[in-house]
């Protein structure tokens, strides 16, 4: 079946030119460090963000994890956006791995400033938590795909670093807010102490994340990536993909940017849809359905028996994602099935 799948972009599978990498790749025990493939993507991992080392990891949650483990000590605070990814849908971790206290702060679109921030920033006596870490997501995904300004990036940074305070960005899909912006990978990781990305949403690989700092910071990642069992063997296989996807994937992110504001300005004049076109920045598009929840149910349902799939959003929204597996005909034909149902 032909899904027209729009639930995440999380659903891309490999190409035959991706598979075709994957199959050449020369591998080794990464476990031993020997591994070619992976040791060249953690190299150019390390390039692309300016930083000195970077690691292999199999997921985004692992890369987030650990660098909340290697940034912190048990019983810190560290703040948060509150809709962001690590609050919502790590399952604990930091309370679990690292054993933080988590602090969420609301943002508006995601997006918390460093005035936010600065009063919620501990003071130094005994009895309180200490704040080590900063968490920001770019882009934002329970918003919709929402670009943190770089202006506000730069005063955090300021915040943070008059503070010593370390700041990390969770930039699982950092390349759409990259092609949008015109800002490179380089210039965002600048003013992070550590920045983790995905290469299985929008790049297109199966599976694998990265995260990438300053060499310290790294070594203590390796030694916790070992701790909870992320320690990978031949994985020059999937390192390969990873690298296929730096190499040939980024560039068309923009496709996907537009595909995702093309449909939101679409769906958005029908009659039962809510959503402010304009506040799409990139591949997420979340939106309302205006009518009853069992109706909503039974409006899946329908959309799913014409093909075309959709993920919850959070609070009783819904979430379409845009990616390189749906073509440009496959979105206008997803517009005309919404139009259907709900105009
Ligand atoms: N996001 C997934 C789901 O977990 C919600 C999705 O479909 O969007 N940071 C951000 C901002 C993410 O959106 C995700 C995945 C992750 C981290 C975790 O990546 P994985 O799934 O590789 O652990």
């Amino acid at each position: 079946m032909n899904f027209i799948d729009l639930r995440s972009d999380t659903v891309t599978k490999p190409t035959p030119a991706m598979r075709q990498a994957m199959a050449n790749a020369e591998v080794g025990d990464d476990v031993f460090g020997e591994d070619p493939t992976v040791n060249a993507l953690q190299k150019k991992c390390a390039e692309l963000s300016g930083k000195e080392a970077s690691l292999f990891v199999p997921s985004g949650c692992m890369a987030n994890q650990l660098a909340i483990k290697s940034h912190t000590n048990p019983a810190d605070e560290i703040i948060l956006e509150s809709e962001s990814h690590i609050l919502n849908y790590e399952t604990a971790a930091p309370a679990f791995i690292s054993h933080v206290q988590t602090l969420a702060i609301n943002g508006e679109q995601g997006i918390i400033t460093s005035e936010q921030i600065k009063k919620h920033i501990r003071p130094t006596a005994y009895y309180f938590p200490k704040t080590t870490l900063i968490c920001l997501e770019n882009t934002h995904n329970r918003a919709g795909g929402t670009i943190y300004p770089i202006d506000e990036i730069k005063k955090i940074t300021l915040l943070a670093k008059a503070e010593k305070i370390k700041l990390h960005m969770d930039g699982a899909r950092i390349f759409n807010a990259v092609v949008e912006t015109g800002i490179s990978l380089k210039e965002y990781a600048s003013h992070f102490d550590s920045i983790s990305f995905c290469f299985s949403k929008g790049l297109g690989a199966p599976v694998g994340s990265v995260t990438c700092g300053e060499k310290d910071f790294i070594i203590r990642a390796h030694k916790f990536r070992k701790i909870i069992g992320g320690g990978m063997r031949q994985a020059g296989i999937l390192a390969a993909a990873a690298i296929y996807a730096l190499d040939n994937n980024v560039e068309r992110l923009k496709e996907d940017n537009d595909k995702a504001k093309y449909f939101a300005k679409e769906i958005s004049n029908f009659k039962f849809i809510e959503l402010d076109a304009a506040k799409v920045q990139t591949n997420i598009v979340i939106f309302r359905i205006k009518k009853s929840d069992d109706e909503i149910t039974k409006l899946k349902q329908s959309l799913k028996e014409k093909n075309v799939l959709i993920s919850d959003g959070s609070y009783g929204s819904m979430r379409a994602v845009f990616h390189l597996d749906v073509s440009i005909e496959q979105v206008k034909e997803a517009v005309k099935i919404f139009g259907g149902l709900l105009n």
